[in-house]
């Protein structure tokens, strides 16, 4: 982040030799509390925070966490003691956490999280002035949702550009495509949803159903108010898997289904969770946020693949291939068994810290998917998705032929982090392999093939590192045969 060079003025400029080669936009708006990044306290000559007496010992950001531990009132109280900790008290996330943990039945939307738990007018709230605080724990969330979008978004190279095609057959996808990102520009645009939805159309019909929002579950026209009037570093996002049953919708090919909504466009039809048919993990959400919202970075569940479709809006896609040999994209860290992904920053952080050397880094593949298009996520595929202008999506995962032995290997070697099922549905991998071994045998036999050659290749290699063991040598047979899972390390049979 860079220092704020001017302290004085409303809108603050940018040290333009401080800038990344991108461009990060000139000016932003001055903290509405006058709070400026800390590296101004060099230079200063008074210094908010020496009020707060022993906290001053530590880190403003373990000051915040400390206040997380607080109930509404007595933030206020803390905040009544000093302006540096009206200030700290005034971090909108503290507040965001509290109506979250236990939010209110009914509410108005009052454009900040704290003024909405408060029930105050913003009106009332007073904006004291805290311009010789210099903290950037407090100063950074302000910027980060204001800058602009494009600079990242913008100059994409030719490298790193993501396909476009019109439209491909099931034929093309199945034989060129399973393993790479694409764009198709056509198949939304039939969609009656791409026709009909915008917010406004969604609200007038369904401003009083109750959609899933990250932690909480709003009526539609709440969600509407809060995407309009919110300035939030991470905005709330709409992310609801029963939308289809809470809209009614009817989906299914125009040809079969006059009254359909949307569909599936056909290259992309085959899906071999279809075989555990109710008992199938979650497989389709509505995505509604504002600009700035969207989804930090992460791979798809269970080695699924996945298609986006922007109904309305655009999107910003950076996307990686992964594998055991290949380090999670820059500013991402991975637990050894990579059921935990830690990326630290909103996604605007990120943006301004790590895009750069993302852009820089190979297997970096990026790309705007605009309204009537959809995207190919191919399964195991790292991607960070930012909303450019408040958009509607449909999302949806499935198990292409080409992936099925990544599906497989992923719920048997990796049962912890399988996710997305009902709760009785107790054994995924049994059930997934007993419907596949009714309805498709031979393609099961083949990935049980793929799988272990795959896994003897790995084997062969490690035998040859640890026991000095040629490839002629080979390796001692799977234990019983036919197909053996789990070599015991971060597999990366997932992986295109
Ligand atoms: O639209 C988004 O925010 C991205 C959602 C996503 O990660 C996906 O569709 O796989
Ligand atoms: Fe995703």
């Amino acid at each position: 982040m860079p220092d704020i060079t001017s302290l004085d003025s409303e809108t603050v400029k940018i040290d333009p030799n401080l800038q990344d080669q991108e461009d990060t936009p000139d000016t932003i708006p001055g903290h509405p509390l006058g709070v400026k990044p800390s590296g101004n306290a060099l230079l200063a000559a008074e210094n908010l925070r020496n009020a707060i007496g022993t906290f001053s010992i530590l880190p403003d950001e373990l000051i915040l966490i400390l206040l997380e531990f607080l109930d509404g009132p007595s933030l206020l109280r803390i905040g009544r003691t000093c302006k540096a900790f009206y200030a700290f008290t005034r971090a909108e996330e503290l507040w965001k956490g509290l109506f979250s943990w236990s939010p209110p039945t009914s509410f108005t939307w009052r454009k900040t999280w704290r003024a909405t738990y408060l029930n105050l007018p913003l009106s009332q709230i007073p904006n004291l002035d805290c311009s010789h605080l210099y903290s950037d724990a407090l100063h950074r969330p302000f910027y980060c949702a204001h800058i602009s979008l494009d600079p990242f978004a913008c100059n994409i190279p030719a490298r790193n550009q993501i396909a476009r095609l019109p439209d491909l057959t099931p034929e093309e996808f199945h034989k060129e495509w399973t393993d790479r990102p694409f764009i198709l520009t056509e198949p939304v645009k039939q969609w009656p949803a791409y026709q009909q939805w915008t917010t406004d159309s969604l609200l007038e019909k369904y401003g009083d159903t109750v959609f899933r929002a990250e932690a909480v579950d709003w009526p539609f026209k709440t969600y509407v108010d809060y995407m309009r009037n919110n300035s939030d570093e991470r905005p709330l996002y709409l992310f609801d898997r029963a939308f289809v049953s809470k809209m009614g919708l009817k989906n299914g090919h125009i040809n079969q289904e006059p009254e359909t909504t949307y569909w599936t466009p056909p290259c992309f039809g085959e899906d071999f969770f279809s075989v555990l048919e109710n008992d199938r993990p979650d497989r389709q959400w509505l995505i509604i946020g504002p600009e700035r919202s969207g989804s930090s970075f992460h791979k798809d569940p269970n080695a699924t693949s996945a298609w986006n479709a922007v109904v309305r809006g655009s999107k910003y896609w950076i996307m990686f291939p992964s594998s055991s040999k290949l380090p999670p994209p820059p500013g991402v860290y991975v637990s050894e068994d990579q059921s935990e992904v830690t990326s630290p920053l909103s996604i605007a952080e990120w943006l301004l810290t790590f895009h750069a050397e993302a852009r820089r880094t190979a297997g970096c593949i990026e790309g705007i998917c605009g309204e009537g298009e959809i995207l190919h996520v191919p399964s195991g595929w790292w991607h960070l998705v930012v909303n450019l202008e408040p958009a509607i999506a449909i999302t949806q995962n499935f198990i292409p032929r080409g992936h099925l032995s990544a599906a497989l290997d992923f719920l048997y070697n990796k049962a912890d982090q399988v996710s997305g099922f009902r709760k009785d549905v107790t054994d995924p991998y049994e059930r997934f392999v007993a419907r596949m071994q009714e309805i498709h045998p031979d393609l099961l036999e083949q990935a049980w093939e793929e799988l272990n050659k795959k896994n003897e290749g790995k084997k062969r290699k490690w035998d040859e590192i640890v026991h000095g063991k040629t490839e002629d040598e080979g390796p001692e047979e799977a234990e019983g045969g036919g197909f053996s899972f789990g070599f015991g390390d971060d597999s990366d049979v997932e992986v295109p």
